[in-house]
């Protein structure tokens, strides 16, 4: 099987444009937005050029189906809110490459995946969640964005393109090509990483109530600050992770909302994303029982109220020992010495997807190790390799 490297690198250029941020090859197309639907119609439309069936299921994940059993591969072609051109929308491109190359050496037969909001506007790679059965569609429908906008509306955009049910028995296995989007690799110098796991993760929403009041009038000692109570509870996590947490082990307050954010009223509420992972499930729940403990500690402390929002997880996930082969010996052919395994640090819709069939994940490397950001990139030779490699291991699979 031969890949057609210019025929992949004008999809993957073509795509790019859909949400084009103007900076850089940035692009703004989050899940169900205006660009990620006409991305998704596009799509449909080279899958279906492609000779495989467009079926596209209640929450919008859109598959391009081969005949009889398959080999699903694929990724994702939403984006964060200020996304990079490559996070998941190569593994969505070189899998049709693929596909397409397969279908013209008489190889095997490939199906094609682009998951729906797996940047997770409104919960954790939400697509697959629902399609792996890891997450009810009911459940799904509840979740929100940080507008208040549901998925039950959101999908609502798009309900005249679903097909109905995808039925995963008809796929015998699942491989991601993805961006690094972390530092190894870049530095190493080394062209492809095959993933031996992915990190578990937790992520929850917490609220700090307190009383709004006059930034002039209201002494130190009375206040009930929202946002000193978040950076007292941060400080403390701080300090309590030390003797849990590994080098590897990471946490983020990425999203803070500060009520009412005004310059001269001491904030009354905050309500702020509290997201942390690591490869091991066990210290992800001793965190966890840190966080609310700290939390707890804050509100008693400061006679404030605590919420906490319902706690999305996954758990850390090994690849296919088969699968995982595959890409290695391909790799040792196609980068002979420049490659590595390594652990993902990135959350990926393989592992959802592990939950129904083996999977398997490749790496290629992100320039500066830099991802979720306009300035994601990686030099063409590497996404090059990395369809190669794809494709050759795609065809030791037989
Ligand atoms: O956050 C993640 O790890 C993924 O890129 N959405
Ligand atoms: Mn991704
Ligand atoms: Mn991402």
């Amino acid at each position: 099987m031969k890949i057609n490297a210019e025929r992949f690198l004008m999809d993957l250029h073509h795509l790019r444009t859909f949400g084009d941020s103007g900076v850089g090859k940035g692009v703004i197309r989050p899940a169900y937005s205006e660009p990620d639907i006409a991305a998704r119609k596009w799509l449909a439309s080279r899958f279906h050029d492609a000779g495989l069936r467009v079926q596209i299921d209640e929450m919008g994940n859109l598959f391009g189906v081969a005949d009889g059993p398959s080999l699903l591969l694929g990724s994702h072609s939403d984006s964060q809110p200020t996304g990079g051109w490559l996070d998941g929308a190569l593994g969505v491109i070189a899998a049709l490459e693929v596909a397409r190359s397969s279908r013209e050496a008489g190889g095997p037969a490939i199906s094609v995946v682009s998951f729906q909001d797996e940047e997770g506007r409104f919960g954790v790679t939400t697509g697959s969640a629902v399609w792996s059965g890891h997450l009810p569609l009911a459940e799904a429908d509840k979740l929100v964005d940080h507008t208040g906008v549901s998925v039950a509306t959101a999908r609502h955009a798009m309900a005249d393109l679903s097909t109905g049910p995808v039925d995963s028995a008809q796929f015998h296995g699942f491989i991601e090509l993805h961006i690094e989007q972390g530092p190894t690799l870049d530095q190493s110098g080394e062209q492809i990483g095959v993933v031996t796991d992915i990190v578990g993760i937790r992520d929850m929403k917490v609220t700090f109530e307190g009383q709004q009041n006059h930034a002039g009038t209201t002494p130190m000692h009375l206040r009930k600050d929202a946002f000193q109570a978040m950076s007292a509870f941060n400080t403390l996590i701080n300090e309590r992770f030390r003797n849990v947490v590994t080098p590897s082990t990471v946490w983020t307050i990425g999203h803070v909302s500060l009520h009412p954010n005004a310059s001269s009223i001491v904030p009354g509420k905050v309500v702020f994303s509290m997201q942390w992972r690591d490869g091991d499930a066990d210290r992800l729940a001793r965190m966890e029982k840190i966080i609310r403990d700290t939390a707890a500690e804050v509100a008693d402390a400061r006679e404030m109220m605590l919420n906490f929002g319902p706690m999305l997880g996954l758990e850390p996930v090994k690849m296919d020992v088969q699968l995982r082969g595959a890409l290695e010996a391909a790799a040792q052919e196609i980068a002979p010495e420049k490659w590595r395994t390594l652990p993902s640090g990135a959350l990926h819709d393989a592992t959802n997807v592990s939950k129904i069939m083996p999977v398997a994940m490749l790496f290629v490397p992100s320039i500066g190790g830099i991802s979720h950001a306009f300035e994601e990139d990686t030099d063409e030779a590497d996404l090059i390799a990395g369809v190669e490699v794809l494709a050759r291991a795609v065809s030791l699979l037989g």
